[in-house]
């Protein structure tokens, strides 16, 4: 059985997934009125993403018995100077997700819920991969300096992620 203070704390994180997935879609919108369709593409994908970490806690829960609350959920920022802005912010984003994965991961050790820090694993490993991947396009980015040009091709890049 979960412990109240952990089931608490993973309903927190599945709303902060909820709002992950709405922050990805509005700057989803902003790439799409930017002509920036690959990008576009990308963020939408990073949505539905966000949505399937939503999933996984949202299970968890009523699989341990208890039951998931959603909250209501800040609007996302929706205006942005740049590209670059947009990733950057996405990057500072996936490092303070990947911070509170991080105390849910230490919570589930010091109160011996194995089970939780056995669920919390995945996340762990996709933080990690989320991180390293905002910050692979952040560096492309600087690499063009925000040239029409260049973002021309770091767009088309996005728009490969996402179809891979
Ligand atoms: Fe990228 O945040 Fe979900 O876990």
């Amino acid at each position: 059985m979960i412990k109240q203070e952990m089931v608490v704390n993973l309903n927190k994180q599945l709303n902060l997934e909820l709002f992950s997935s709405n922050l990805y879609l509005q700057m989803s919108s902003w790439c799409n009125s930017n002509k920036l369709e690959g990008s576009s593409k990308f963020f939408k994908q990073q949505s539905i993403e966000e949505t399937s970490h939503m999933h996984r806690l949202f299970d968890y829960l009523i699989d341990s018995g208890n039951t998931p609350k959603i909250s209501s959920i800040d609007s996302p920022p929706e205006h942005f100077p740049s590209l670059k802005e947009i990733v950057q912010f996405s990057y500072e984003h996936e490092k303070m997700i990947s911070k509170k994965i991080k105390n849910l991961s230490f919570q589930a050790i010091d109160t011996k819920d194995y089970l939780t820090f056995h669920f919390l694993k995945w996340y762990v490993e996709e933080q990690c991969e989320e991180e390293k991947m905002f910050k692979s396009i952040l560096d492309r980015i600087e690499l063009v300096n925000e040239d029409p040009s260049g973002l021309y091709f770091v767009d088309q890049i996005l728009k490969k992620i996402n179809n891979s």
